[in-house]
């Protein structure tokens, strides 16, 4: 569906609400299925890659995590059109197809939402829970943007180029729109791509094209392009002047901070993952066993060059062997033995080194969104005589809060109680979440905000961790 902004602005909160009832954004048939995600949020759909999925250096699409602001457009690849504007000699439209024909470019790239490992910050930040698992290794194939950019004849005056895709706001939220700097624009390592590890691009990773930031963050991954507008200014759309900032100097934890006051979220950071053996495993005493991982870092970061591997918790490390593949941008393997000398509870940590000579923290500063959780990646495993066939501890019961009607109609309007049950806010946090949502077109009357405001501190307030 390729729908202008006006057209856009003319949707009325009903439309939108019947379109997303109806399923809009079905999955194209040959869409591989998603298996085993974590559900974050079922809609709009936040879905998230457990830990074991990092066994695999290329993530297959099954296991891809999914981030979406809103609800995933369908494109008809019949009429889509890219639109190439702003300033440039002469604006281009072009099809699927004329993109297909131009020279094409690959490369492996890891995507991570800003946001992953969002739920380990103290004091809680809101946002969507994110643990380990907000990030993906692809193989992407498409044009260079930079192709792009100058067969639209890009003039010198070009400061930064602006994607807008064909996914609609819900509500009075603002359109998705996001820009990068020209220079990351031009250069070759950044992609418009329309394949994902060898298959037409899925619909939920932004059918049927999305930007390749290589190196950055993936909120710069703009999904189901259909807009480019290059500009001489800086663009100051709400989702570049009022999110993806951080603090560039350390702020007191919990505080409100101004969104001027902060900078944009670009490069990634150095981050090892161990996948095997997973938190919580039972490993063999006196046999000899392999601690697995992979590793990635940033545009900045050139590469990674070391991933050092302790099993006493911090107090000594060895050097893990490099693997596989070895994209600068990409998931870098690795693997190391390991021979647990007695039966005992071990602390296995990774931390990896990039080319730069950056490292991971063992701490981590503090920031009001949550952005770049980097922290050296801590796992406990039990070294046992013989391992136990796994015993599966009953689930604890879980009963939910039942919220009014009033609630269910002001919020779950736009989204499940799910995306709400993850966050554990302060009454200060979840009054500035209802601000936001009314500015976005929440219908709340003032008598429920208080009302609202003690349902949401009363059952999903801070908790003990
Ligand atoms: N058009 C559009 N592009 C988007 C988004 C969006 O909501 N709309 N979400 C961004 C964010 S925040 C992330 S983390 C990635 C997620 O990409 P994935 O779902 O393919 O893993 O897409 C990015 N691109
Ligand atoms: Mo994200």
């Amino acid at each position: 569906m390729r729908i202008s902004l006006t057209e856009k602005a003319a949707f009325s909160r009903r439309q939108l609400f019947a379109l997303a009832a109806a399923g809009v954004g079905a999955l194209n048939a040959a869409d591989p299925e998603k298996r085993d995600m974590i559900v974050r949020s079922t809609r709009p759909e936040d879905l998230e890659m457990p830990v074991s999925g990092f066994a695999d250096n290329i993530t297959p699409i099954e296991h891809f995590f999914v981030r979406t602001h809103v609800y995933v457009p369908t494109v008809d690849v019949a009429t889509y059109r890219l639109k190439v504007e702003g300033e440039v000699a002469a604006p281009i439209e072009l099809s699927l197809g004329d993109l297909q024909h131009m020279p094409s470019a690959e490369l492996i790239a890891v995507t991570e939402c800003a946001g992953n490992g969002r739920s380990f910050y103290e004091p809680y930040v809101p946002g969507a829970q994110w643990q380990y698992g907000g990030v993906g290794n692809g193989r992407w194939k498409g044009v260079r943007l930079a192709d792009v950019l100058k067969r639209a004849g890009i003039k010198p005056s070009a400061m930064e180029v602006v994607f807008d895709g064909a996914d609609m706001p819900i509500g009075a939220m603002p359109d998705f729109q996001r820009s990068i700097p020209a220079k990351k624009a031009l250069d070759p390592n950044t992609l418009l791509a329309y394949e994902m590890n060898g298959q037409p691009l899925p619909v939920k990773h932004g059918f049927p094209l999305r930007v390749v930031a290589a190196g950055w963050a993936s909120d710069s991954w703009t999904k189901w392009v259909t807009g480019i507008k290059v500009a001489n200014k800086p663009f100051d759309g709400f989702w570049m002047t009022g999110s993806y900032r951080r603090p560039a100097t350390p702020v007191t934890p919990g505080a409100a901070i101004a969104m001027e006051a902060m900078e944009p979220v670009t490069s990634l950071k150095v981050k090892s993952i161990i996948s095997s053996p997973l938190e919580g495993s039972q490993v063999e005493a006196g046999k000899p066993t392999v601690i697995h991982g992979v590793a990635w870092t940033g545009d900045t970061g050139g590469g990674i060059t070391n991933v050092e591997v302790s099993v006493d918790g911090g107090r000594t490390w060895r050097q893990a062997r490099l693997e596989g593949q070895t994209s600068p941008f990409g998931f870098r393997s690795w693997s190391i033995n390991w021979t647990p000398a007695r039966e005992s509870y071990f602390n296995l940590m990774a931390r990896a080194t990039d080319k730069s000579g950056a490292s991971q923290p063992f701490v981590q500063e503090w920031n009001p969104s949550g952005y770049g959780w980097n922290v050296t990646h801590r796992v406990g495993v039990s070294a046992v005589k013989t391992i136990n066939p796994a015993t599966t501890a009953p689930a604890p019961a879980v009963t939910n809060p039942t919220p009014s009607a009033q609630f269910k109609a002001s919020c779950h309007a736009c989204h499940e109680e799910d995306l709400i049950r993850q966050q554990r806010l302060t009454r200060a946090q979840w009054g500035r979440e209802i601000d936001k949502m009314v500015r976005w077109g929440a219908q709340v009357k003032p008598d429920d905000r208080e009302t609202f405001l003690d349902y949401l501190t009363n059952n999903y307030g801070p908790r003990p961790r």
